[in-house]
């Protein structure tokens, strides 16, 4: 058995081969299929708000994969998937983009070091994450709350709702 890891996809821009934001994530979600890791599920495509700077709707999506990598190795697949996506290199946070691929949390519990924080640090108040997270992974606890994503999806205020 591999190790099993939360992946939240967003989408705001275009692609020009695939088209809309939630074709987008489909698309990466058959990426995610095809490679080093195994999809075991992944949620609805729901759309949201931006919350920050930009201005566009999002699509995302939540997906369970299981693989041999350890969380740098996914860290360094998931970029590389991004990039194919035609996601710009780094720079301005939280601009516009065609692929988002963070890894939420993973089997192992916690993972600290400073290329990558595990379980992501702001998901606990993020509905974009959590209410597609909650359709997949409802019981999954959150190594540090110790509360299930189920639980932590119930106490986002209602004003964060899509
Ligand atoms: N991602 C962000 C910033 N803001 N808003 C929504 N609704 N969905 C996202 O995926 C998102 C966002 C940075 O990664
Ligand atoms: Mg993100
Ligand atoms: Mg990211």
């Amino acid at each position: 058995m591999g190790t099993s890891y939360a992946i939240a996809l967003g989408s705001n821009m275009r692609h020009p081969r695939h088209g809309a934001p939630a074709r987008v994530l489909e698309a990466a979600l058959c990426a995610l299929a095809d490679g080093p890791c195994a999809l075991i599920d992944h949620s609805a495509i729901m759309h949201s708000r931006p919350i920050g700077p930009s201005l566009r709707r999002y699509a995302n999506a939540a997906a369970l994969i299981e693989t041999e990598l350890d969380p740098l190795d996914v860290l360094h697949h998931l970029k590389k998937l991004e990039g194919e996506f035609g996601r710009q290199k780094r720079g301005q946070n939280w601009r516009a983009r065609v692929l988002d691929l963070d890894i939420i949390l993973w089997s192992g519990g916690v993972w600290t070091d400073d290329q990558l924080v595990i379980p992501h640090p702001a998901f606990r108040s993020r509905a974009f994450v959590l209410n597609p997270l909650k359709q997949i992974a409802r019981d999954w606890r959150d190594p540090l709350s110790r509360r299930r994503v189920a639980h932590l999806a119930a106490l986002l205020p209602k004003s964060s709702a899509f």
